[in-house]
Protein backbone atom coordinates (compact mmCIF):
# COMPACT_ATOMS: atom_id res chain seq x y z
CA UNK A 1 0.00 0.00 0.00
CA UNK A 2 1.86 3.02 -0.83
CA UNK A 3 1.95 5.76 1.59
CA UNK A 4 0.71 9.73 1.40
CA UNK A 5 2.27 13.04 2.94
CA UNK A 6 -0.57 14.58 4.87
CA UNK A 7 2.14 17.40 4.89
CA UNK A 8 1.56 17.55 0.93
CA UNK A 9 -2.08 17.86 0.75
CA UNK A 10 -2.78 21.21 2.91
CA UNK A 11 -3.42 23.81 0.67
CA UNK A 12 -1.72 27.06 1.10
CA UNK A 13 -4.49 29.45 1.17
CA UNK A 14 -3.31 33.56 1.12
CA UNK A 15 -5.18 34.93 4.45
CA UNK A 16 -6.24 38.64 3.25
CA UNK A 17 -5.70 41.23 6.02
CA UNK A 18 -8.85 43.65 6.89
CA UNK A 19 -8.41 46.87 9.39
CA UNK A 20 -11.41 48.05 10.76
CA UNK A 21 -11.67 51.04 12.90
CA UNK A 22 -14.15 52.26 15.74
CA UNK A 23 -13.97 56.07 16.86
CA UNK A 24 -13.59 57.44 20.50
CA UNK A 25 -16.79 59.02 22.14
CA UNK A 26 -17.58 62.38 21.51
CA UNK A 27 -20.09 65.34 21.75
CA UNK A 28 -20.81 64.80 25.27
CA UNK A 29 -21.68 60.83 25.51
CA UNK A 30 -19.18 58.04 26.98
CA UNK A 31 -19.87 55.27 24.67
CA UNK A 32 -19.09 54.97 20.62
CA UNK A 33 -21.15 51.94 19.15
CA UNK A 34 -18.09 52.12 16.28
CA UNK A 35 -15.19 51.42 19.17
CA UNK A 36 -17.59 48.56 20.45
CA UNK A 37 -18.32 46.88 16.79
CA UNK A 38 -14.46 47.50 15.83
CA UNK A 39 -13.40 45.08 18.56
CA UNK A 40 -16.13 42.53 18.25
CA UNK A 41 -15.37 42.59 14.50
CA UNK A 42 -11.91 41.61 14.89
CA UNK A 43 -12.05 39.57 17.69
CA UNK A 44 -13.81 37.06 15.11
CA UNK A 45 -12.76 34.15 13.60
CA UNK A 46 -12.68 35.02 9.68
CA UNK A 47 -12.61 32.42 7.06
CA UNK A 48 -9.49 33.29 4.80
CA UNK A 49 -9.14 36.80 6.63
CA UNK A 50 -7.54 38.43 9.38
CA UNK A 51 -9.04 41.52 10.62
CA UNK A 52 -7.15 43.79 12.79
CA UNK A 53 -8.37 47.06 15.09
CA UNK A 54 -7.35 50.63 16.09
CA UNK A 55 -9.37 53.38 17.73
CA UNK A 56 -9.15 56.63 16.63
CA UNK A 57 -9.36 59.84 18.70
CA UNK A 58 -12.03 62.41 17.51
CA UNK A 59 -9.38 65.19 16.90
CA UNK A 60 -9.65 66.37 13.12
CA UNK A 61 -6.43 67.82 11.47
CA UNK A 62 -2.67 66.27 10.77
CA UNK A 63 -1.48 66.75 14.51
CA UNK A 64 0.18 63.87 15.93
CA UNK A 65 -2.56 63.22 18.26
CA UNK A 66 -5.30 63.24 15.66
CA UNK A 67 -7.48 60.29 13.97
CA UNK A 68 -5.55 60.76 10.67
CA UNK A 69 -1.71 60.06 12.52
CA UNK A 70 -3.71 57.13 14.04
CA UNK A 71 -5.13 55.88 10.76
CA UNK A 72 -1.76 55.92 9.38
CA UNK A 73 0.20 53.93 12.15
CA UNK A 74 -2.62 51.40 12.30
CA UNK A 75 -1.70 50.77 7.96
CA UNK A 76 2.24 50.74 8.95
CA UNK A 77 1.60 48.00 11.34
CA UNK A 78 -0.73 46.21 9.62
CA UNK A 79 -0.27 46.16 6.26
CA UNK A 80 -4.24 45.84 5.32
CA UNK A 81 -5.19 45.11 2.01
CA UNK A 82 -8.94 46.59 2.93
CA UNK A 83 -9.27 49.56 5.31
CA UNK A 84 -13.24 49.66 6.35
CA UNK A 85 -13.42 52.69 8.99
CA UNK A 86 -16.96 52.93 11.08
CA UNK A 87 -18.12 56.01 13.62
CA UNK A 88 -21.24 56.78 14.87
CA UNK A 89 -24.15 59.17 13.28
CA UNK A 90 -26.68 59.99 15.97
CA UNK A 91 -29.26 60.62 13.64
CA UNK A 92 -29.30 57.27 11.60
CA UNK A 93 -32.06 55.04 11.48
CA UNK A 94 -29.57 52.26 9.33
CA UNK A 95 -26.74 50.93 9.14
CA UNK A 96 -25.22 53.42 6.95
CA UNK A 97 -22.60 52.13 3.98
CA UNK A 98 -21.22 55.68 2.87
CA UNK A 99 -20.46 55.72 -0.63
CA UNK A 100 -18.66 59.65 -0.70
CA UNK A 101 -16.28 61.48 0.95
CA UNK A 102 -15.93 65.29 0.32
CA UNK A 103 -12.75 67.72 0.61
CA UNK A 104 -14.37 69.98 2.83
CA UNK A 105 -14.07 70.29 6.86
CA UNK A 106 -16.97 72.12 8.36
CA UNK A 107 -18.21 71.10 12.18
CA UNK A 108 -21.41 71.47 14.12
CA UNK A 109 -19.54 70.67 17.25
CA UNK A 110 -16.12 70.91 18.07
CA UNK A 111 -13.55 67.91 17.98
CA UNK A 112 -11.71 66.51 21.37
CA UNK A 113 -9.86 68.80 21.35
CA UNK A 114 -11.97 71.52 21.33
CA UNK A 115 -11.30 72.68 17.65
CA UNK A 116 -14.44 73.67 15.26
CA UNK A 117 -13.92 74.32 11.65
CA UNK A 118 -15.48 76.07 8.96
CA UNK A 119 -14.85 76.13 5.48
CA UNK A 120 -11.44 74.05 5.11
CA UNK A 121 -10.39 71.40 3.05
CA UNK A 122 -9.32 67.93 4.17
CA UNK A 123 -6.82 68.11 1.99
CA UNK A 124 -5.33 71.32 0.44
CA UNK A 125 -5.83 71.21 -3.72
CA UNK A 126 -7.21 67.62 -3.16
CA UNK A 127 -10.06 66.36 -5.52
CA UNK A 128 -13.76 67.45 -4.45
CA UNK A 129 -14.55 64.24 -3.28
CA UNK A 130 -13.80 60.34 -3.69
CA UNK A 131 -16.05 57.36 -3.94
CA UNK A 132 -15.68 54.59 -1.57
CA UNK A 133 -14.24 51.85 -3.19
CA UNK A 134 -15.57 49.14 -1.08
CA UNK A 135 -18.89 47.22 -2.99
CA UNK A 136 -20.84 48.85 -0.95
CA UNK A 137 -23.89 47.95 -2.71
CA UNK A 138 -23.39 44.32 -2.33
CA UNK A 139 -22.34 45.04 1.80
CA UNK A 140 -25.44 46.59 1.63
CA UNK A 141 -27.71 44.34 0.25
CA UNK A 142 -26.49 41.36 2.53
CA UNK A 143 -26.45 43.39 6.20
CA UNK A 144 -30.59 43.81 5.17
CA UNK A 145 -30.80 40.14 3.85
CA UNK A 146 -29.75 39.53 7.52
CA UNK A 147 -32.65 41.68 8.20
CA UNK A 148 -30.71 44.38 9.35
CA UNK A 149 -32.25 48.36 8.06
CA UNK A 150 -29.00 49.04 5.94
CA UNK A 151 -28.90 51.84 3.43
CA UNK A 152 -26.18 53.42 1.08
CA UNK A 153 -25.49 56.67 1.92
CA UNK A 154 -25.06 59.84 -0.17
CA UNK A 155 -23.01 61.79 2.18
CA UNK A 156 -20.97 61.23 5.44
CA UNK A 157 -21.66 64.67 6.73
CA UNK A 158 -17.96 67.62 6.85
CA UNK A 159 -16.97 66.09 10.71
CA UNK A 160 -14.36 63.61 11.38
CA UNK A 161 -16.09 60.40 9.48
CA UNK A 162 -15.89 62.47 6.75
CA UNK A 163 -12.38 63.46 6.79
CA UNK A 164 -10.64 60.22 8.15
CA UNK A 165 -13.26 58.54 5.24
CA UNK A 166 -11.59 61.45 2.52
CA UNK A 167 -7.73 60.71 4.15
CA UNK A 168 -8.26 57.29 3.47
CA UNK A 169 -9.25 57.23 0.08
CA UNK A 170 -6.81 60.13 -1.17
CA UNK A 171 -4.03 58.37 0.82
CA UNK A 172 -4.60 54.86 -1.72
CA UNK A 173 -5.34 56.97 -4.33
CA UNK A 174 -1.81 58.86 -4.20
CA UNK A 175 0.00 55.63 -3.09
CA UNK A 176 0.43 56.78 0.34
CA UNK A 177 -1.03 53.86 1.72
CA UNK A 178 1.28 50.79 0.04
CA UNK A 179 -1.02 47.72 0.96
CA UNK A 180 -4.35 48.77 0.63
CA UNK A 181 -6.43 48.47 -2.54
CA UNK A 182 -9.84 49.29 -1.15
CA UNK A 183 -11.49 51.54 1.68
CA UNK A 184 -14.49 52.86 2.87
CA UNK A 185 -16.54 53.79 5.90
CA UNK A 186 -20.00 52.89 7.57
CA UNK A 187 -22.20 54.76 9.64
CA UNK A 188 -23.48 53.59 12.66
CA UNK A 189 -26.50 54.40 14.56
CA UNK A 190 -26.59 54.87 18.43
CA UNK A 191 -27.32 52.70 21.03
CA UNK A 192 -30.20 52.57 22.86
CA UNK A 193 -28.67 53.62 26.12
CA UNK A 194 -27.42 56.85 23.85
CA UNK A 195 -30.67 57.26 22.65
CA UNK A 196 -32.38 56.88 26.14
CA UNK A 197 -29.87 59.59 27.38
CA UNK A 198 -30.32 62.32 24.20
CA UNK A 199 -33.26 60.83 21.97
CA UNK A 200 -33.61 60.13 18.44
CA UNK A 201 -33.28 56.34 17.16
CA UNK A 202 -31.22 53.72 17.89
CA UNK A 203 -30.12 50.08 16.91
CA UNK A 204 -28.89 47.27 19.39
CA UNK A 205 -24.93 46.25 18.83
CA UNK A 206 -26.11 42.74 18.43
CA UNK A 207 -28.35 44.00 15.62
CA UNK A 208 -25.68 46.14 13.78
CA UNK A 209 -22.84 43.09 14.61
CA UNK A 210 -25.36 40.49 12.46
CA UNK A 211 -25.87 42.85 9.99
CA UNK A 212 -22.03 44.06 9.15
CA UNK A 213 -20.86 40.14 9.88
CA UNK A 214 -22.70 39.18 6.72
CA UNK A 215 -21.74 42.27 4.84
CA UNK A 216 -17.55 41.86 5.77
CA UNK A 217 -17.97 38.48 4.28
CA UNK A 218 -18.99 39.49 0.91
CA UNK A 219 -15.31 41.45 1.35
CA UNK A 220 -13.63 38.24 1.62
CA UNK A 221 -12.66 36.40 -1.68
CA UNK A 222 -11.55 32.32 -1.04
CA UNK A 223 -7.97 33.63 -2.79
CA UNK A 224 -7.57 36.62 -0.46
N1 LIG B 1 -19.02 60.14 14.40
C1 LIG B 1 -18.60 61.46 14.01
C2 LIG B 1 -17.15 61.53 14.33
C3 LIG B 1 -16.85 60.36 15.19
C4 LIG B 1 -18.05 59.51 15.08
O1 LIG B 1 -18.18 58.36 15.55
C5 LIG B 1 -19.00 61.82 12.58
O2 LIG B 1 -20.03 61.33 12.11
O3 LIG B 1 -18.29 62.58 11.92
Amino acid sequence: MGRTSAVSSVPCIAMMRILVTGFEPFGGSSVNPSVMLAKAISQEEWPGAIVSHAILPVIGGEGPQSCRAALREAIDLNHPSVVVCFGESAKATHVCFERVAVNLRDDRIADNAGVQCQDLPVVADGPVAYFSSLPVRAMRDACEGEGIPALLSMSAGTFLCNEIMYTLLHGIEVGEFQSVTSGGFIHLPQLPEQAAERGGPSMQLRHILVGVRASFLTLISPLG
